[in-house]
């Protein structure tokens, strides 16, 4: 049993009600101390209306709603006082209470306990913080599908394949002398090893998208001077945000903005166009460009379709070919014959269309991507990359032809990963699916 702890749930600020969370063993007895009536026999979720009270002086008329643990959610005891939003107010009810015995909760402690008391797991818990700061309505909804436990569900399918398969090892090595068990052959292993794999590498990958929907990507906007690059962010961002000039070398600092691409933030980032130069400031601004293009996960190359490709450009291109990008011929409106397979845009016609579907097509991100749940930040995506490694590793030492026993501990590796997603315990009780392999009356 934990401590009693209290904090407010709301915003710091005037409004007009505040919300002060208690939970723990003894939350019931400590707001009795404070309040109208005696709520300390209470044994289902109740509201009720009352003052809280410090002695004789009333501090405020408010609603409480009392929750019975474990029906609540840090199933503990809990109470909810619905207070005026006054931070006085709410500063004098948290000191009585303090007074009272309760504690103040640091953060993140009432998902903490929730977690601990089994309401809700890992994935879960990581999920509400998800939901308070999402920006965009999808990554909302994203987040919320995790808060549901419909992401958490993901696991199960990983976690039964991989019992299966250990679990039939272990009874060819524990009991060797039943004849009627499933041998655990080398093509047995490699085949369901290639099945987990393969359910692995489908979970990273929707996990990737989702971290993008989630958090948003940050796409470098390069090009040599005068191309259109600070054009094109203020086309993208419908605001005239950074500054254009027919002068090359206007930009010189790094200009930012967030726009929401049907549904996904991008964060993105206006460069010094990249030349040699012999100016201290502009060189310092160039060299951010460069770094740039190596931070971004989406690279935009900006050219002027008016132009023949200089050594500039050239040099830009090959900055940047390693990186997931989009070359962009900028200036079409002056174009008058436009070759097949360029992407041509103009900045200032606001002619953009084919670019904003080839960002999309290009980060990869579908209809789909945005209802389906997926395990999508990074401790998920990197318990999901361990877990192909320890695959990767059992299928090697099974095509090797070496011993069982040594496969089953990649294949243990892997298991504890999979439960360390819900945050679960790693110790692995598999006894139940080994002994579901025996016939029944065994
Ligand atoms: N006709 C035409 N002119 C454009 C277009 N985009 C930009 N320009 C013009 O090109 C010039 C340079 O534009 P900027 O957006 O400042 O170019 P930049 O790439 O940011 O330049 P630096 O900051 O110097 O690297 C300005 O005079 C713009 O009006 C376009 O699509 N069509
Ligand atoms: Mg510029």
């Amino acid at each position: 049993m934990f401590e009693t702890i209290v904090a407010l749930a709301t915003a710091p600020m005037k409004s007009a009600l505040s919300l002060i969370r208690v939970s723990g063993e003894d939350s019931f007895s400590v707001v009795s101390k404070c309040f109208s009536k005696d709520i300390t026999n209470i044994d289902k979720r109740t509201a009720l209306v009352g003052e809280i009270k410090d002695g004789d002086k009333i501090i405020d008329e408010v609603v409480i709603v009392c929750y019975k643990g474990p029906k609540s959610f840090t199933g503990e005891d809990l109470v909810e006082i619905i207070c005026h939003g006054s931070m006085l107010i709410v500063n004098e009810i948290i000191e009585l209470l303090l007074s009272k015995g309760a504690r103040l909760a640091e953060r993140g402690e009432y998902s903490m306990r929730a977690f601990l008391n089994q309401k809700i797991d890992l994935v879960q818990a990581e999920a509400i913080n998800d939901v308070i700061n999402a920006t965009t309505k999808e990554a909302k909804d994203l987040s919320l599908l995790a808060l549901s436990g419909e992401t958490s569900s993901l696991v199960e399918p990983l976690r039964k394949k991989l019992a299966d398969i250990i679990s039939l090892i272990e009874v060819n090595i524990d009991y060797p002398e039943y004849q009627d068990i499933e041998v655990a052959n080398k093509e047995k292993i490699i085949k369901s090893a290639d099945e987990i794999i393969a359910l692995v590498d489908s979970l990273i990958s929707d996990g990737e998208k989702g971290r993008i929907i989630k958090d948003g990507v940050k796409v470098a906007i390069v090009g040599k001077p005068n191309v259109g690059k600070s054009s094109l962010l203020n086309a993208l961002m419908g605001e005239e945000k950074a500054i254009v000039t027919d002068i090359k070398g206007t930009t010189r600092d790094i200009v930012e903005g967030d726009i929401n691409l049907k549904g996904i933030l991008l964060h993105l980032l206006d460069t010094a166009g990249i030349r040699e130069s012999n100016d201290k400031i502009e060189s310092i601004g160039i060299n951010k460009s460069i770094k740039m293009i190596e931070e971004a996960e989406l690279v935009i190359v900006v050219l002027d379709a008016t132009e023949e490709l200089s050594d500039e450009d050239k040099q830009i291109l090959e900055l940047s070919k390693d990186k997931k990008r989009i070359v962009v011929y900028n200036k079409s409106d002056l174009l008058e014959k436009k070759e097949d397979g360029n992407l041509y845009i103009s900045a200032l016609e606001n002619d953009l269309d084919e670019l904003t579907n080839k960002i999309k097509e290009v980060l990869g991100i579908e209809d789909n991507n945005f209802h389906h749940p997926s395990l999508n930040n990074a401790r998920q995506i990197g318990l999901l990359k361990q877990i192909k490694e320890s695959m990767l590793q059992a299928k090697q030492d099974s095509e090797l032809d070496l011993s069982v026993d040594l496969v089953s501990v990649s294949l243990m590796d892997a298991y504890r990963a999979t439960m360390e997603i819900l945050g679960l315990a790693s110790d692995i009780d598999i006894s139940k699916e080994i002994f579901s392999r025996f016939c029944v009356g065994k």
